[in-house]
């Protein structure tokens, strides 16, 4: 039996023992996190899926020394008007080896993010670096606060955290824990500011503020409560849709009791989600919980926090999700499908029409695939040698090399391709990059853990300027509401963001008056989309709710990113309905 770990987009990033002669995957029991359970993705999907076996060009099938060749060509025509866009079909460390022959070329990449930026901005700018919150504390915890975050289908290894404790949650949508909490607040979308001000003014108000925290950890604490009342409170809870008794519920839920919240992506999908999570740790720091055990605030943490990266980047960036690509001759498209899960997917459409050289490097055919020039088939995470960090706890684990891949190519393997081809000096070998990143690691008996690894998180002080809490100063929100329903799109059971089994459906509260069955056209600003309907009462009858994933949901979201953190908006915009006739 060989010990690895999933390679999936994912908070848990389960340790897996895998039997290297029937392949037969399950759960490393003792694993201090993911205690032995797997979940279908990686016990069903990942094997049920399709894989690339063929390179291609222009739809022909060729052998994998053409098909390296013609992406040389097509990176050298292309001069430094190469761009190479990742995404996070595999988010194993080793994935990111390409960008060492793109800062060798001169070429571009992207920054910013399709998920977490705008809220990782927001940490950052409260703590100065954005740590996982250790499942020893958060086992502590009296009270959870899920907030935006679908624990239940995104981050089940976590649901026996939650066991035995107040659970609240906050979601607009009435999710299998919600239904399960002490108390839902079904709040409207893109109202979690105005909730996380409110209960951080109401703190003050009952006394329930630390203010020995706010003295010694944190900076100009008074001029927060004075940016905390410059917000009515009428029109706060008339934002979030809420009464000043659900409330006080709230409150009443979270009085001296120890509270960890876990913050999901789910809150930040526009263009202030850097202030939502601001606002969110603000509440946090005004009760006092970080740096203590049962405390603390939880969202998408910065694996790489802590590490110094022996892999150089290139300093030429495009942001991720408006990325110009018909500025770019080549484009190399690693693990990702942006023909389906970037935001705006008219205009990327457009984009990507212009590319000349549209090369995809992955393990399934999909929108993107179906588009390029050049197609790469990947080994998988079973075939090549990696590293896997989690933004979900502070666990680093190896992923070696479990069985020979029979076609395909990894990324280290094409990166030496193109140093070599190049003629370009400097890729160490590939066990070098994993040990120099092991070698940064603490050691926790046969476990190794982030570098950034404190049990109480920020215990010792912030990384901020200050090395204290700094809370936000000013709220900037630009957006101007249009009518209609909201577009709410969080993830899948069945589908690992594109990979697997894709969802097809729109699901919509009864009230609106489709039937089950029937297709709808759903109309935004930036495009539209036909899907047949499921109807649902788990829903607030202004969500329209479309899985991530779905083929054609991002043809309705916006071609923008967010204020700060360059992240994708893809909950910013509102749609109507109309009946297909
Ligand atoms: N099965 C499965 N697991 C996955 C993924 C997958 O595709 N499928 N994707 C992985 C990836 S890439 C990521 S980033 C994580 C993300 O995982 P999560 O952080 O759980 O993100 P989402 O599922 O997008 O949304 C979480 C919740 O936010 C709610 N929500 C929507 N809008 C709002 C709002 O305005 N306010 C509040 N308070 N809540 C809102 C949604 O209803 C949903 O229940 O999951 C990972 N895990
Ligand atoms: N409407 C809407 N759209 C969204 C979101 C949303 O909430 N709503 N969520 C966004 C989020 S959070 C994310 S993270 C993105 C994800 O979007 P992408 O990063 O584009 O990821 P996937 O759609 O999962 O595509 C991953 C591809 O990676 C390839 N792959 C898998 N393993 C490997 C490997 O080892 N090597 C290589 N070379 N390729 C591999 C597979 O072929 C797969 O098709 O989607 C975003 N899109
Ligand atoms: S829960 Fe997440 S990390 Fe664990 S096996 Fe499933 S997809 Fe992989
Ligand atoms: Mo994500």
């Amino acid at each position: 039996m060989k010990t690895t770990a999933c390679p999936l987009d994912c908070y848990d990033a389960c340790a897996v023992v895998v039997d290297p002669e029937s392949l037969k995957m399950a759960g490393v029991p003792n694993h201090p996190f993911t205690q032995g359970t797997l979940c279908p993705h990686l016990n069903r999907h990942i094997r049920e899926a399709e894989r690339i076996r063929s390179p291609r060009i222009d739809g022909r099938e060729v052998t994998m020394e053409e098909a390296l060749e013609a992406v040389a060509e097509a990176i050298e025509a292309a001069g430094e008007d190469f761009l190479l866009y990742r995404g996070s079909g595999n988010v194993g460390y080793m994935q990111r080896i390409t960008e060492a022959f793109v800062a060798a070329r001169g070429g571009w990449t992207t920054d910013g993010s399709l998920c977490d930026g705008a809220g990782q901005a927001g940490v950052e700018e409260g703590r100065g670096i954005s740590l996982a919150l250790p499942p020893e504390s958060i086992a502590e915890a009296d009270a959870v606060i899920v907030w935006g975050r679908n624990v239940s289908v995104t981050n089940s290894h976590m649901m026996k955290l939650l066991e035995g404790k107040t659970l609240i949650v906050v979601d607009p949508v009435r999710t299998k824990i919600a239904k399960m909490a002490d108390l839902h607040m079904q709040i409207r979308p893109r109202s979690d500011f105005q909730l996380a001000v409110l209960l951080a003014r109401f703190m003050y108000m009952e006394e329930m503020a630390d203010e020995t925290f706010l003295e010694e950890k944190c900076e100009d604490a008074e001029d927060y409560y004075h940016f905390l009342r410059s917000f009515r409170v009428v029109e706060a809870l008339e934002t979030c849709d809420i009464t000043l008794d659900d409330l006080g519920d709230m409150l009443y839920q979270m009085l001296h009791k120890k509270c960890v919240f876990l913050v999901g992506t789910g809150v930040q999908k526009n263009s202030i989600g850097d202030q939502v999570l601001h606002a969110i740790d603000g509440l946090a720091a005004v009760m006092g919980f970080f740096g203590k055990p049962g405390c603390g605030v939880s969202f998408l943490a910065d694996s790489m926090a802590g590490f110094e990266d022996p892999i150089p980047m290139s300093p030429k960036r495009v942001a991720k999700p408006v990325a110009p690509f018909g500025r770019f001759k080549t484009v190399l498209v690693q693990g990702a499908n942006p023909l389906a899960q970037m935001p705006g997917l008219a205009k990327v459409e457009e984009e990507m029409e212009k590319v000349e050289n549209l090369i995809y490097f992955g393990l399934y055919e999909n929108e993107t695939s179906r588009k390029a020039r050049i197609v790469l088939p990947a080994k998988d995470f079973l075939e090549k040698e990696d590293l896997r960090l989690s933004y979900g706890h502070p666990w680093v684990q190896p992923m070696p090399k479990i069985k020979e891949a029979e076609f395909g190519i990894g990324e280290y393997e094409l990166t030496k391709f193109l140093f070599e081809r190049f003629g370009y000096d400097g890729l160490k070998e590939e066990r070098a990059y994993i040990d120099a990143m092991l070698d940064q690691c603490k050691k926790d008996g046969e476990w190794y853990r982030s570098p950034a690894y404190e049990k109480h998180p920020y215990e010792e002080g912030f990384e901020t300027d200050s090395g204290n809490f700094e809370f936000l100063e000013e709220f900037e929100d630009d957006y101007e509401e249009e009518e209609g329903l909201w577009l709410v799109t969080p993830k899948s059971p069945r589908s690992l963001n594109s990979q697997f089994v894709r969802e097809s459906h729109v699901r919509l509260h009864p009230r609106h008056g489709f039937s089950d069955g029937e297709r709808v056209r759903i109309v935004s600003e930036h495009g539209e989309v036909e899907l047949p309907v499921e109807t649902t009462e788990d829903l607030r009858e202004d969500c329209v709710l479309v899985y991530a994933g779905t083929p054609g949901v991002n043809y309705l979201t916006p071609p923008m990113k967010s204020l700060f953190g360059k992240s994708a908006c893809y909950q910013e915009v509102k749609v109507t309905l109309e009946k297909i006739s």
